[in-house]
């Protein structure tokens, strides 16, 4: 396929992120594509700082990651985790051995004085990998969800430890207002002549990124076309919380109320084909979005691609 595009910029989250921003990487020249990834979700768990959504994107595309969760290196063992227990710890997070390394690599750079956006480059060029990744931001932010249930839980909390089954009624991202894209977040928006973002959770991926400043603001007035894809196939989520989320605070479940939801971010939505009846108020590309193989991903992101390049001209 002819690329049309010199700088295509993916927003991602976990997963359903990763694995876009993988087929955008088989079809586009490495240095062609910029991941900017959430890390609303980063949290300290026994002194690592530990990016959940950084690793699942940097092992996606390094080809390691554990292909059954999405997330974690593919066959990694859990001594460590093991060792803990033996100390009468009840470890609730999943860290296999080898993923540990990468947390105690981060740890000690970040510790030391580097950037989280310096220590991410050089993890992932150690691991072979060629486009950018950058998380949204080097300051820390944190997203809290309210529930119903506990009160405000933290991220991995309410994720990982209690499965997301509490009640959302509603979220902060704590250290946003604070926080500003880095330098390399602003060059690759501004350098874009198109956007992704990905099938990631719109309020728990999607807008922590939106929340750091001036990262909406430069979305809303660029020139270049943008597009979201729907995380939401037949009014369900592909993985994860996102239908349970949306029903919790009020939208309903369809890929109108996610298009909505990014307004005048996006200036184009891509809808699964099974949801060609649903009306979408935008532009909309109906399309399979359900990606089980690398094909898949591929296929998906060519098809985003052309449809970039029509929506520009
Ligand atoms: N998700 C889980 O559901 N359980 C886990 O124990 C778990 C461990 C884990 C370890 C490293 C990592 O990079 C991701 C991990 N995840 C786990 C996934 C993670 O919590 C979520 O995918 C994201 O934070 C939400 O996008």
């Amino acid at each position: 396929m002819a690329i049309a595009f010199r700088h295509v910029v993916a927003l991602a989250g976990g997963v359903g992120g990763a694995k876009l921003a993988h087929g955008l990487a088989q079809v586009l020249p490495a240095e062609a594509l910029t991941v900017i990834v959430n890390t609303g979700d980063d949290f300290w768990h026994y002194g690592l700082r530990v990016c959940p959504d950084l690793d699942t994107v940097m092992y996606t595309l390094g080809g390691l990651v554990d292909p059954v969760n999405g997330w974690g290196v593919s066959g990694d063992s859990t001594a460590a985790l093991g060792a803990l227990a033996r100390y009468g710890e009840t470890p609730w997070f999943r860290l296999g051995d080898q993923d540990i390394a990468t947390h105690l690599l981060r740890t000690q750079a970040l510790t030391a004085g580097e950037r989280l956006t310096e220590v991410t480059a050089r993890l992932s060029r150690a691991l072979g990998i060629g486009p950018s990744i950058l998380p949204m931001c080097d300051a820390p932010v944190a997203t809290i969800i309210d529930t119903a249930e506990h009160g405000e839980l933290a991220f991995q909390d309410y994720f990982v430890r209690h499965r997301w089954q509490p009640t959302v009624r509603g979220l902060r991202f704590a250290g946003a207002e604070a926080a500003q894209a880095s330098p390399e977040v602003l060059a690759a928006l501004q350098a874009a002549d198109a956007i992704v973002i990905a099938p990631s959770n719109p309020w728990l991926s999607l807008a922590p990124m939106l929340a750091v400043q001036p990262i909406r603001a430069l979305l809303e007035g660029h020139s270049a076309p943008r597009v979201a894809v729907s995380p939401i196939v037949a009014g369900r989520a592909i993985k994860g919380p996102a239908a349970k989320l949306m029903a919790e605070l009020g939208y309903p479940v369809t890929p109108q109320a996610i298009a909505d939801y990014y307004g005048q971010v996006i200036c184009g939505f891509v809808a699964d084909e099974q949801d060609v009846r649903v009306s979408i108020s935008q532009p909309v590309l109906h399309t399979n979005t359900v990606m089980k193989s690398d094909a898949d991903r591929a296929g998906l992101a060519s098809r985003i691609l052309v449809w970039l390049a029509e929506l520009r001209s």
